[in-house]
Formats: C-alpha cells, structure tokens, sequence
C-alpha cells in the first residue's frame, strides 16, 4: 500500500462568496382577528343549502334584528345560548370584552349626509383593491394558510371547524381559539338569532381553517394587505347580510366594513368579494378541481410533481458531498471537491473556520467537469463515542500515479467543529488507471459496515484487461466493497472483511467486493425506511453514469452483478458478454436514455418529516440536464415508476422564502439529520469556482402538523466565528412583486402616453429583461399606480417580512445558469 500522497501546490485563494450578510428572517403574520372553522354538519348543509340562505325569511329577520344590543341583553342572551345545541366542546373562560362592539345601535342616520363623499372614497377603495386583487390574479389560488406556510393534517382532529379536520390550516389549539370567539359572537343572539346566524358565523370564522385560507383573506403575499373577513360569494354573502347584518360588527373590527353593511348589503358583499368566483366561500368547497386532490403533491396538466425550493447556501466550490454526523447536532458538514470541508449549524450559519482543509494534498484542477477531488465523507456510525469519520479523494501517488484514497480520521478533542489534520488513517488505495470514473460514494449500512462504492477505473468502455475492471472479480475497481473499519485485517489491512462477504471464499476474487459490475455509481443513499412501517428500510439506492446511451438507477444487493460492461441500463453494451449465460445480472430499477440526461446523480428516499407527501419518493436528478426526477414504487409490481419534478410553477410557489429556479449542474443530494432533502448544484463545475448552491425541497401542498416536527439539537461548542446565511437566488414573491411593479409602471406609463399634454415631460420606463420563471402576460390593470404597495381597503398589515439588505446587488449571480457547452471529454463522469 503506498501512503505517500504528494502535496500538491495550488494557488486557492479563500472560498469565495461565503459573505456575512444579515439572514433573511421570515416574518410572523399576527391577525388582528381570530380565523376561521366550521364543522362538517355545517359543510354537508351549505352543500345541500339552497343559496342565498334561507331566502324567504330573509326580509322579516332581517328587520327582527336577531342580535341584542350591548351587555344589558348579556343575562338573555346567554340563556338563549345555553340553550341552543353546542357543537364545540366546553365553552371557555369568557374571553374579555373589548371587542364586543359599541356600534350594534349606531342610528343609521350618522352616515347619510356623507354619502357622497363616501361614494367617491369608495371608488378609490374599489381601484386599490384591484390593484391588491391583481396580485392575486398573479397568484391564482393555491392551499396557503394565514401564516404563509402550506395547509397540513392536524394532529389531532378538529372539534368546532371540522370541515378542516382532516386537512387545512388549523390544529387543535386555534380551533379552540376560534370555539371561544364563535361562543363569545353568539353571546349576543337570542335563541332564534341562534339558529338563523349561528351557521353563518361559524362558517365565517372558520375559514381561517380552509386549505385556501390565504386567498380568502388576500394573504397570499405577505406585502398586500390582509382581509378582516374572508371572501364570501355573492349569493351566499347577500344570504348572510339580509339575515344576519347585524352581526358584521362582532365579525369585524374595520370600521369600513362595519359602515357598509347597514343598510347596504351590496356595498358590503362588494368588499368581500373575491374576483375569481371559483375561490369564494363556499364555491371554493364545491370545486372538485380545488378539493379533489387537496393534500396530496401537486401535478400540472403533464403529471409532473410541483415541489419548490428554499436556497440554504452559496458560493461554494464543486460541492460534492454535505451529510451530518448522526450525533444529534444536527449540524451539516458540506465538502468542496477541492478538498475543503465546511460546518454549518441548524441556523444556517456557516463557520469561518473549516473543518478540514486537504487542498494541499487532493489531486483536483479548475477543469470543467474534472471527475478527481475530494469525493466522499462518511461519519462513523458511533462518531458521537469515537469522532471518527471517513474520506475518500483522489490523490498522486510516486511516480505521480494517480489513485484514490480512503482515510479515516478523527474530529479534535479541542474543537468538536475541527478534524484533527493529524489523525490521518489511510485504510485503502486504488490505482487508477485514467483520470475520469474515479467513483467517490462512501456510506455505512445499518449492519454498521462501510460500503466503498469504485468506478471502473475510467476511459470509456471499461477497456481493461480481458473483459473491463468492472466484471473482474480480482480488481477493487467498478466494485461496491464492504469492510469492517472497526477491524484489522490478518495481512496488516486497516479493516476487516467481513465474514459473510458474498465472494470470500471464491478463488482470486477480492474478499472486500459486496457487488460488482458497476461503471461509476455517483452518490448512494441508504432508506431509512417508512417513518411508520419501518418498510423499504436499509435499502441501498445507487445512480449508475451510463456511457453513451442509458443512466441507470439500482438497488444494491449483496453479491450482485450490475451488468457493466456487458450492459449498460436495460440494453447490451458488448454483446459477447452481454449474451454470456453465467453473466446473471441486476437490471436497474430505472433507465433513462440521454434525451433525457447524460449523467445521473443518484439521489435519496425522502423519509423526513416537513414535506409528508413526499415520503417514500426517491428523488434524484442528471448533472447534465439539470433535470430532477423521482421515482415511486408500486407496492404491489414492485415496479418503479418514474415522475418529472418541475419548480418553474409561479402559482405554487408562491410562499415566503421560496424558489423555483436553481443552478443547472446537480452535483449530489443530501439528508440532513431530520430527514429533510436537499441537493447541492452548480452553475458553473470547475472545482475553483465558488458557484454551487445547495437547495431544500419543500411540497408547497402540505406540511407537517405545527409542532410535529421540532427538535432540540445537542449543543456543540463553538470556537470559530459564524457566518450567517444571505440568500442569493430571488423568491418567486420577489420576482411576482417585479412584475407586478413592471406591469404597473407600464400601465402608468400608457396613460401617460395617452395623454400628450404630459407625455412629453416625461420618460419612458427603462426595459427589464422578463422574469425568467413565468411565461405569464403581465396582467393588465388601468390606473395603478407605482405605489403598488399600498394598503387596501380592509387594514394592513401588523407586520410584513423585511427583504434583507443588500440583497439586490447579488441577485444576478442567482438562478438558473444558462446551459454551458462542455467539450465532450470532460463531460462528467462520462
Ligand atoms: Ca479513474
Ligand atoms: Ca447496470
């Protein structure tokens, strides 16, 4: 074994672009109010109900005002109460009465004598909600809650608003908060105010719980101002406004809505109107297109998968590999192929300090697509005990072969976030014969052995020896190896064979191979197994790099023989061996030709707890392409079928801190210590260039349950100073609020025009490239105004995200890079 990997000498300045910069911090959205609910019985009746409401009483209850003035009615009403059937659990504590409002027996008379000017501010009202309303055209309607996050299944099971119990925005806490309003609300109604308005407030108050909570109160961009009531529909509206007028002051405390509904339910049910009829209440409840597949990953029109992003860092290197420890810290480690390896907390902050550094002695070059670097990293799986981890780059050996190198070493005793550079352990070394195929996977299965996953050595076609590395038995190369780093081996190995080895006892066949016939299998992941069931659990899943025609994905099996070179993906590759009866080989589980990608990274079975739909899926993607995929199984075929992930959708994307656009050049996937998935990729794969990012998947259709999945990290002892993270790529809301400004300033920019008096004091808007991520028309909306911002007629905001600063200067590096020609020798793994 020859450990004398020469130092090699670069010139590597510090990472780039890992800039201190202030975090973006999500803003919390406070309601002036208390949301939404309604229960099933309520639901099946607004089905059945024949709207507007109970129509034929509607002229006499609403002159019988069925709600009783002010406290001196309390004792009453209360009775009343009481006796009315109670669908929500125990009443309680009386909540305090400020809101209870002091304007039910405003003479109407008050408003009369400003009618016309009321008028006139109602226009302008109308025009600024159009602009407001524009947004959500934009927006459309997608499951969003009131706190900008995606609807999800409640823990437990609603008990007042139990349309939502299985799936909206509410858990049990804010149902009970919404029980105690509803019980407060209906304090001061009478027996028969009871069961004419009961239905109604409910309903109005638990919308707060619909899936589509966002869009019934405008808050689907956090910037736009926020409804005190939900949009209801026209006919359910008037239904609700001829019985139960009188009832809009308990409802709301905007005085604007509280003014119009007297006398005047058409102004009221103007306001909350919302444009698209689709989206009402109860319309919204009715659409088989919005309820049918509520809950589950959205799919456009071709059944691809809409996922979106969330940028977590930047400005790094070729990075080639980020996992975690597996000690409870929940802290990442992300390793450059130039052979640097960085730590990044739980708050997405970097450490200054990384936490090794083998720049000196990886073997790696700027070249685009230069397959040898630092590869792999593994952590022990008793690391908490023992700090040791394992390593796997390329380096030169004597006579400046070439060959890669797997280490094992130990984290300081001083600096929990630091390698000890002394610690070095080599355990294996691999001559390698040509530059590219270098493999570079290194992991441990949860029978606590490490498996080392080889390429073929490199050139194309496996040329070597008789019949190519890969299905020569006796060479370590085009090999998934197993051994026992916990071990020493009889001839002086630094690692055991393990006993029941698939190969141990065949002549001339290295006893460390598990499987074989593998041409560069990059990145391999093991299943945790179904959160639940525990099903799929310590499944090996590996991406094969094809040669000239097919990528592969394959499940790992002890002794198999993935096919190379005799196959490549389903089909021969040479045919004398591929027609060898005693070849018995394991076909992928997945084969894509290269009009759809030229280089597979393999990816990883989302098993985590934030995205439940996604469990079970195996997400992977192509390095060339840029394309990402998932793969679900059939439980009864057993067969894999393939989906297409696509994140360029504005409309689902549309949360706050999200993206849908990344860089092209899918370098590996990641699991952090929860489970979640991410990828890391480049716009740019030279191993010096600081262009990779990493991303999180997010399932904009449904989230976990709020406090479901919280934890507590160890904590660690930190020595060097933290970077915090600053985003670089835009939101899709900051790209919506470009163009919605940009349609705004033309739209203000044609009246301008049209009127030549000004026209000519004035110049026209500078040209804006169009935002790359939506192929939509900017909408059209006559008279907005630049302030595009402005507050609408029903309130503002209590609080509204902050962009962080400085952010747009670095914004054009972000996105999706432009397809970059690689001379074909360099293509990756190729
Ligand atoms: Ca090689
Ligand atoms: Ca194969």
């Amino acid at each position: 074994m020859d450990h004398g990997c020469h130092r090699q000498h670069h010139t590597l300045g510090p990472a780039a672009g890992h800039p201190a910069a202030q975090q973006s911090g999500r803003a919390s959205c406070q309601l002036l109010f208390e949301g939404p609910g309604g229960d099933r019985d309520t639901f099946q009746r607004f089905r059945k109900r024949q709207l507007p409401g109970p129509q034929g009483r509607g002229s006499e209850t609403t002159s019988a005002n069925p709600v009783r003035g002010g406290r001196r009615r309390r004792k009453e009403t209360r009775a009343g109460a009481e006796g009315a059937p109670r669908r929500a659990g125990a009443r309680p504590e009386r909540a305090q009465r400020s809101r209870a409002p002091t304007m039910l027996a405003a003479p109407s008379r008050a408003r009369s004598p400003q009618a016309p000017w009321l008028l006139s501010a109602s226009r302008i009202l109308c025009l600024c909600l159009a602009v407001v309303l524009g947004w959500a055209g934009l927006l459309q309607g997608h499951p969003q809650c009131l706190d900008y996050g995606p609807p999800f299944q409640p823990l437990l099971p609603l008990e007042f608003c139990s349309d939502y119990d299985n799936f909206g925005c509410c858990d049990q806490r804010k149902d009970r908060r919404i029980a105690a309003r509803y019980w407060d609300i209906m304090e001061y109604f009478d027996l028969k105010g009871h069961e004419l308005c009961g239905g109604y407030i409910k309903d109005i108050l638990c919308q707060e719980c619909s899936p589509y909570a966002a869009h019934l109160y405008d808050a689907e961009n956090p910037r736009t101002p926020l409804r005190n009531l939900p949009g209801l529909c026209s006919d359910y509206c008037s239904a609700f406004h001829s019985n139960c007028h009188s009832a809009i002051s308990l409802l709301t405390s905007d005085r604007r809505l509280q003014q119009s509904h007297q006398k005047d339910g058409a102004r009221f049910c103007h306001l909350l109107n919302l444009p698209d009829q689709d989206y009402c209440f109860p319309n919204v409840l009715r659409s088989n297109h919005l309820t049918g597949k509520l809950g589950v990953v959205a799919e456009d029109p071709r059944g691809c998968l809409q996922l979106c992003l969330a940028e977590v860092a930047n400005g790094l290197r070729n990075p080639v590999s980020m996992v975690h420890a597996g000690d409870g810290t929940h802290r990442l480690f992300v390793a450059e192929q130039v052979g640097v390896v960085w730590v990044f907390l739980p708050d997405g902050s970097r450490l200054e300090q990384p936490f090794l550094d083998l720049k000196s002695i990886v073997l790696s070059s700027p070249w685009i697509g230069d397959e040898r670097g630092f590869l792999g990293l593994a952590f022990h799986p008793q690391f908490r005990r023992n700090r040791k981890f394992y390593i796997y780059y390329s380096c030169l050996g004597k006579k400046r072969a070439e060959k890669i190198r797997i280490s094992e070493m130990k984290v300081s005793r001083a600096d929990p976030n630091k390698a000890d550079p002394k610690s070095e352990r080599v355990i294996l070394e691999i001559e390698e014969p040509a530059s590219n195929h270098n493999g570079g996977q290194l992991l441990f299965g949860l029978d606590g052995y490490m498996y080392i996953f080889t390429g073929d050595g490199g050139q194309a076609g496996d040329p070597f020896g008789k019949f190519g590395n890969a299905q020569n038995k006796s060479s370590l190369l085009g090999k998934v190896l197993r051994i026992d780093v916990n071990g020493a081996g009889s001839g002086g190995q630094r690692y055991r064979v393990p006993r029941d080895n698939p190969f141990v006892s065949e002549p001339g066949a290295h006893p460390a191979i598990y499987a074989y016939g593998i041409r560069n299998m990059w990145r391999c992941a093991v299943d945790r197994g179904d959160p639940v069931t525990r099903k799929g659990r310590g499944r090996m899943f590996c991406g094969d790099v094809g040669q000239n025609r097919f990528e592969e994905i394959d499940i790992i099996v002890k002794g198999g023989n993935y096919g190379w070179r005799a196959k490549e993906g389903f089909e021969c590759y040479d045919k004398t061996l591929c027609h060898n009866s005693s070849l018995d080989d394991i076909l992928p589980i997945y084969a894509y030709g290269h009009a759809v990608g030229k280089s597979v990274t393999g990816g990883h079975v989302y098993r985590g707890c934030e995205s439940p739909n996604l469990n079970g899926l195996y997400i992977f993607g192509d390095f060339m392409s840029g394309r990402l995929m998932a793969l679900q199984e059939d439980r009864r075929t057993k067969k894999w079928k393939k989906r297409d992930i696509c994140l360029s959708n504005t409309e689902s994307c549309a949360f706050p801190g999200l993206i849908s656009t990344y860089s092209k050049f899918i370098i590996s996937f990641a699991e952090d210590e929860a489970g979640e998935l991410y990828f890391l990729a480049t716009s740019y794969p030279s191993a010096y260039a600081a262009r990779g990012s990493i991303y999180k998947f997010v399932d904009p259709s449904r989230r976990a349950p709020p406090g479901k999945c919280t934890y507590k990290p160890v904590p660690v002892k930190i020595k060097s100073k933290r970077i915090p993270f600053r985003p670089l790529a835009k939101t899709v809301l900051d790209l919506l609020k470009e163009q919605a400004e940009e349609a705004a300033r033309k739209s203000s920019n044609a009246t301008v025009t049209s009127r030549p008096d000004r026209a000519s004091s004035r110049k026209g808007p500078s040209k804006k490239p169009a935002s790359p991520t939506s192929s939509r028309k900017p909408f059209p909306r006559p008279g907005a105004k630049k302030r595009v911002w402005s507050p609408g007629p029903q309130g503002r905001r209590k609080q509204s995200p902050k962009t962080p600063p400085g952010r747009g200067a670095q914004r054009q590096r972000a996105g999706r890079s432009l397809p970059l020609m690689l001379p074909s020798r360099w293509w990756v793994r190729g």
